[in-house]
């Protein structure tokens, strides 16, 4: 009986080889890339559906910055891709569509919350628990939960005091008429400038709380022609050509943003152009125009926003918000503004969202109190020092700012399936990055960083953490990542293949501890 089929209606503990965490691009790739090598596995997924930020984010506007011809599975291209960027509901249904197309639903255990998980090191399986008390034992435990799924709103006194309707970007509350309400986005990011061109010609009244401008670059997002889709349909070699293209595009942004900061000068002109060209009053462009290097927080783009912006009906406020009333926001000079609707445009945890599942490797070391002490980091940000057959998707410092995660999402993938492979080919139990290896990537890694433009362009951005270090992004270009994940080097790894091979585990004591 496989594990899919065991674990339908049951308390019982449920056994499968592999427990993959969410269903969105990551656990979905590392679904098919186990069905490919012939691993049982199960997916845990906290919602009632697939695809993750695709599913979750549904506010007006909602669309993929990265196009869409490289954002999807290299070995599930889509030719007919309506838009050079698409909009979030063509994204789910060719998710949907990936799901149909590799039978991965009956893998899939929906509303199931993934709460804590723990190593035993004497018969070296992870046993994880649901919320509602569910076991599943496994020999390997991936987490596809990836980093933007936990909304953060700000704790702004009086927030809870607000009678008006309130909600996270992605959580959209779809049932709020906004139509002829004064409403108030908070946030000025990638959600934001999506958001407030779509809604300002429904509101009666749009504010807009900036705290910090972002670069948006123009850009035209017309639909593809029928004739265009076709020829990347029907004549070969096209869509792979319009593929690669983008990619060098985007590696050559990734150049600037590691080894020339200088050049995103030229990113800053653009920007500017395109505030220009719609907003007319200088002191509304003033406040409009970054102070930081552009690509130090996330280039945004959109021929919209803008223009959103110039509406009569749009108001850009910069004062901080000091509270909110039953009825409104005070900024802090004392201005009281009435809303009806707020709209928290605030992103999400990101360099703590790992403490949403307690983790407890060998020896029961706890990875939240070691993250919270040393910092998030990971043996090329997929496998953890003393955490034995525990691996991330899009995990510490993996994250880009100039490409397609999805590039990122298959190489880790592939490692993983050569981690499994190397397990079972050394005829052991498990395996986890020695400490020194993981050390010696992530000192290489933070050098690599230091020169970047996220580390240097002058700017406050949720990839660093609280000690002002870089735990979110990939510190060079894509393809770099791809040589440095290609082959698994097992000597980088220690193999255990009996509960006494533990003890042996290279945890180690952090550089510089
Ligand atoms: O969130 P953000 P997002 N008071 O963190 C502001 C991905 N994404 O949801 O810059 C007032 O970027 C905050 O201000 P500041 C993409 O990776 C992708 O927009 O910190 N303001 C900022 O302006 C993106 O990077 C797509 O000073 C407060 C905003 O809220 C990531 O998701 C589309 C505040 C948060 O911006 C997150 O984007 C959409 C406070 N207390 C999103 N706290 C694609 O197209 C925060 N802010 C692929």
């Amino acid at each position: 009986m496989t594990a899919a089929e065991q674990s339908v209606h049951t308390q019982q503990p449920v056994r499968t080889r592999a427990l993959i965490i969410g269903s969105g691009f990551s656990g979905l790739g590392m679904g098919i890339e186990l069905q490919r090598r012939g691993v049982d596995f199960l997916i845990l997924e906290k919602a009632d559906e697939i695809g993750g930020t695709w599913r979750d984010n549904t506010y007006p506007g909602c669309a993929c910055d990265i196009p869409s011809h490289m954002y999807s599975f290299s070995f599930e291209p889509k030719a007919d891709w309506t838009h050079m960027w698409s909009f979030q509901p063509e994204i789910q249904d060719y998710l949907l569509g990936v799901t149909a197309k590799y039978g991965l639903r009956r893998y899939i255990r929906f509303n199931t919350h993934v709460d804590r998980a723990h190593w035993d090191d004497s018969e070296l399986r992870w046993h994880v628990f649901t919320d509602t008390g569910q076991e599943y034992i496994a020999q390997f435990l991936v987490s596809g939960a990836g980093g933007l799924h936990i909304p953060q709103i700000p704790d702004i006194e009086g927030r809870e005091d607000f009678t008006g309707a309130a909600f996270h970007s992605a959580q959209w509350d779809h049932s709020v008429d906004i139509r002829d309400k004064r409403v108030a986005v908070i946030g000025t990011g990638a959600s934001a400038i999506q958001i407030v061109p779509e809604i300002v010609k429904d509101v009666a009244e749009l504010q807009l709380y900036q705290r910090t401008p972002a670069w948006v670059m123009p850009r035209v997002n017309n639909t593809f022609p029928l004739w265009m889709r076709r020829v990347f349909s029907y004549v070969p070699g096209t869509r792979a050509l319009l593929r690669a293209a983008i990619y060098w595009i985007h590696e050559g942004v990734g150049f600037a943003m590691t080894q020339q900061p200088r050049l995103l000068k030229i990113g800053e002109l653009m920007g500017r152009y395109n505030i220009n060209r719609s907003i007319k009053d200088p002191e509304l462009r003033r406040k409009l125009t970054p102070n930081y290097r552009a690509g130090c927080k996330r280039i945004l783009n959109s021929d919209t926003y803008y223009r959103g912006i110039a509406n009569p009906k749009t108001q850009v406020i910069t004062e901080r918000i000091a509270r909110m009333t039953p009825t409104g926001i005070v900024t802090a000079d004392g201005v009281e503004h009435p809303v009806d609707v707020v709209v928290w445009a605030t992103g999400f945890h990101v360099t703590d969202s790992y403490t949403y599942v307690d983790i407890k490797g060998a020896g029961g070391e706890d990875l939240v109190d070691r993250w919270n002490r040393e910092g998030i980091q990971a043996h090329r940000g997929i496998a953890v020092a003393g955490m034995p057959n525990l691996f991330f998707l899009l995990g510490p410092n993996t994250a880009l700012g100039h490409n397609s995660v999805v590039f990122m999402i298959e190489q880790q993938i592939r490692y993983v399936g050569q981690a499994i492979a190397a397990v079972d080919s050394a005829g052991a139990e498990a395996l986890a990055p020695s400490r020194r290896a993981q050390d010696e990537f992530n000192a290489e890694l933070q050098h690599d960083l230091r020169d970047t433009v996220w580390n240097t362009g002058g700017c406050r951005s949720w990839y660093m953490d609280e000690h002002g270090v870089n735990r979110t992004l990939w510190s060079g270009m894509t393809w770099q990542y791809w040589l440095a994940t290609r082959n698994l080097d097992a000597s980088e790894f220690d193999f255990l293949r009996d509960g006494r091979d533990t003890k042996a585990l290279d945890v180690g004591v952090p550089a510089g501890a």
